[in-house]
């Protein structure tokens, strides 16, 4: 028999992408249950063109689950995962609860597929839409090349702040439409918003760029500029990767862009890249300068590829690349990478 999937999150922004995600991809799974908050539960929800009742999260309802994809917040990650693992259940986890711990691994398909199979705690850690983007582009790179230090700046859609990010920026944009009179001095961006604009992103994020996503961590480093740093180190298997990021919220609804200054081991042209990034899996290469082609998240929302472009031999710096990406924050960031897990590990249930 087919083995069973349990969605533990469905109603979110993720799981609702999760249930497309699964709906248009092989159909490989036998029982998908659908789990929920006890707010949620009795709801009616599509996948593969059925509806299926959202259950409450409880202990019982992974009773003969064989695969589980977590979308929860960290802390009710850390609480139901090892439930979950304990009655036998592999667990797919999309929260930071579990990426930096050294028993569970931490995979992007493109880059170590081999590392499901040694998951000590019966968890499995997705990583972090910024750095999900990346990976794609980086993997081939590094192992043609050898990755030797990376500075990052991220342009960060709404959206990686959930269904309140998307309202908080649709809501703003809304408030100043039409209004040509202002963004010309401090404040009056502020002001035209009122209170309350701040609430999602630190700042106002219509007509503005906020430099701090995530939480505030020591030296005034953010928890997703960390998240860059330690999760490529980790996926790579590079722990002693340089790695210096600078994260930013920008007002784009979905897809995640960073600008990436990469430094490799040995000598690499842009030709070489380029051949590379063609071939690579999961990789659209856009960059045609001469046609006035390179990557936008308007043009990568909603789709499952990462688009690299703007590929550049750095100037005044030996054996590096600058380079452009772009990846969608809620599909291979996050719903996408978490399904490509899961069906690695179907050969262990035929
Ligand atoms: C963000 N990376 O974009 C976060 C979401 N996990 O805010």
């Amino acid at each position: 028999p087919k083995p069973t999937l349990a969605i533990v999150g469905a109603t979110g922004a993720v799981g609702t992408i999760m249930r497309d995600v699964i709906s248009r991809r092989d159909d490989v799974w036998g029982e998908i249950r659908l789990v929920a908050s006890p707010r949620s539960a009795g709801r009616k929800l599509r996948i593969r063109g059925e509806e299926v009742t959202v259950q409450a999260l409880s202990e019982e309802v992974f009773d003969g689950v064989d695969v589980a994809q977590f979308d929860l917040p960290d802390e009710v990650s850390a609480h139901w995962a090892p439930i979950a693992a304990a009655n036998g259940v592999i667990v797919i986890d999309k929260s930071a609860a579990f990426r930096m711990d050294p028993d569970v691994p931490l995979v992007v398909p493109e880059a170590n597929p081999e590392a499901v199979r040694d998951r000590p705690k019966g968890i499995i850690a997705n990583a972090n839409c910024t750095t999900l983007a990346l990976i794609p582009t980086l993997a081939p790179l590094h192992a043609a090349f050898g990755l030797k230090s990376m500075t990052v700046a991220s342009y960060q859609a709404a959206s990686g702040g959930g269904k309140d990010g998307i309202d908080a920026l649709y809501d703003q944009l809304s408030a100043i439409a039409g209004n040509r009179d202002i963004g010309f001095r401090a404040g009056d961006v502020r002001d035209a918003l009122g209170e309350g604009a701040d609430a999602a992103f630190g700042s106002p994020l219509a007509l503005n760029v906020v430099p701090k996503v995530g939480g505030w961590k020591d030296d005034g480093w953010t928890s997703e500029e960390l998240k860059v740093r330690n999760e490529t180190r980790k996926i790579l298997g590079l722990p002693s990767l340089a790695v210096s990021a600078t994260c930013v919220r920008v007002p784009v609804v979905v897809g995640h862009s960073q600008a990436v200054h990469a430094t490799f081991d040995s000598p690499v042209t842009v030709a070489q890249a380029h051949k590379l990034l063609a071939d690579a899996p999961g990789v659209v290469l856009v960059d045609d300068p001469a046609a006035g082609r390179y990557p936008t998240p308007i043009d990568a929302a909603g789709l499952d590829d990462t688009f690299v472009g703007r590929i550049r031999s750095s100037l005044d710096f030996p054996n590096s690349l600058d380079f452009f990406v772009v990846g969608d924050n809620l599909v291979k960031g996050a719903a996408l990478n978490s399904a490509q897990i899961a069906e690695l590990l179907l050969p262990e249930f035929s």
